[in-house]
């Protein structure tokens, strides 16, 4: 089916006027499209749901439908008590009251709002920049912080589950490909060293867990700068988009999710592994925003574990970058077939970089 013809099935005034790819995502297809009639203009955001990420898309649909309502109605009653309109993506529905439509291959599309006025980078621009991601996600975690987690399904199991991601690595090991792979690359070979060298800290959230020190809440998920919509005329935080991880987890995940992009300003595709670092004055201002809107749920143990969160994201994700690469490229999107080896390393340095600076940042987090 054509695109444009699937469209028509949304509930949307105007008339299509254009349809281009938006943004860098690594998962879902997405898509900006433009609605014209004699007045006025309506732009929006057109997806294709993963299914080989997502298993049950209907489920992201269902969870988004309560997750949002639920939000869109505590913003209004907060609007009078707030410094700023925050915002929130809302599902536009179709003609016959669904949250989607499936095309002939079986895969699901929806429509949502685009958050007009506002931007995303794909890396950190400057301290006042990192702040209001802070802001904007310890905001995001306050919104949910009375929202009942056993009302959404799991979007993705196994997602942020290091213990498994190492398990998925072991097991992709032993194939052939991954052996070649192994064996035509160095740089493949010190991935595997730097991953061996650092089994244990794959447990070191679930062990928290498991001993009561930290509970489950629910979470964003994939809380990297590029979901993270600032206002363009007040350069202020104004929403979190990319909704479909959003369920119940650990503000730990969220927290080391968010710093582990932010606070690498070469960004995640960087080829020049000199230039990744983990900034200490960014992260400094996103602890700034994120405490001044988290300091009513955050517990002792939440804190302890957040040196702990910031080293295990990026050895996390670029565990699942190198898997991917070992596995032949199955998951994330890529351009060449190097690229996930390259964001793995990414990762790993950003990751060493972290283990150099322990005692500072451990002090800067113990300030707030
Ligand atoms: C994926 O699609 P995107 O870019 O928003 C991934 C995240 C990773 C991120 C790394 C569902 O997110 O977990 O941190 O790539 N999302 C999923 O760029 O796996
Ligand atoms: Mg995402």
């Amino acid at each position: 089916m054509e695109l444009s013809l699937l469209l028509g099935e949304f509930a949307v005034d105007g008339r299509l006027v254009t349809l281009q790819p938006l943004g860098n995502g690594n998962v879902n297809d997405t898509f900006l499209a433009v609605y014209r009639n004699t007045f006025t203009e309506t732009q929006l955001v057109v997806q294709r749901i993963n299914s080989n990420v997502f298993p049950v898309p209907e489920a992201i649909m269902s969870n988004m439908h309560k997750i949002t309502s639920h939000c869109h109605a505590k913003l209004q009653r907060e609007m009078d008590s707030s410094d700023r309109v925050w915002q929130m993506p809302r599902i536009v529905q179709t003609n016959d009251g669904k949250d989607f439509v499936k095309d002939d291959n079986g895969d699901c599309w929806r429509v949502i709002t685009l958050i007009p006025s506002a931007t995303a980078h794909d890396r950190a621009q400057s301290a006042e920049h990192a702040l209001e991601c802070g802001s904007v996600l310890g905001h995001f975690h306050h919104l949910l912080s009375d929202f009942d987690p056993s009302t959404v399904q799991d979007p993705l199991p196994g997602f942020h589950v290091t213990p498994l991601y190492l398990k998925a690595y072991d097991d992709v090991l032993s194939r052939d490909l991954a052996a070649a792979r192994l064996d035509a690359s160095m740089e493949a070979r010190r991935c595997a060293k730097f991953i061996a060298q650092r089994r244990g800290l794959a447990n070191v959230l679930a062990d928290a867990e498991k001993r009561g020190d930290i509970v489950r809440r629910m979470v964003h998920g994939d809380p990297k700068v590029n979901n993270i919509m600032i206002d363009v005329f007040t350069a202020k935080g104004t929403a979190m988009i990319d909704l479909d991880t959003v369920a119940p987890g650990l503000v730990q995940v969220d927290f080391g999710d968010a710093l582990r992009s932010i606070c690498n300003p070469a960004g995640e595709e960087e080829t020049n592994l000199a230039k990744v670092k983990f900034d200490e004055d960014l992260c400094h201002a996103f602890c700034k925003g994120y405490m001044a809107e988290a300091a009513d749920f955050m517990t002792d143990g939440d804190r302890a574990m957040l040196y702990d969160s910031i080293r295990l994201l990026p050895f996390e994700l670029g565990l699942r970058f190198f898997t991917d690469y070992l596995a032949g490229n199955v998951y994330f999107k890529t351009r060449h077939p190097e690229q996930n080896l390259n964001r793995a390393r990414v990762q790993f340095r950003l990751c060493e970089s972290i283990e150099a600076r322990e005692r500072s940042i451990r002090a800067l987090l113990d300030s707030f």
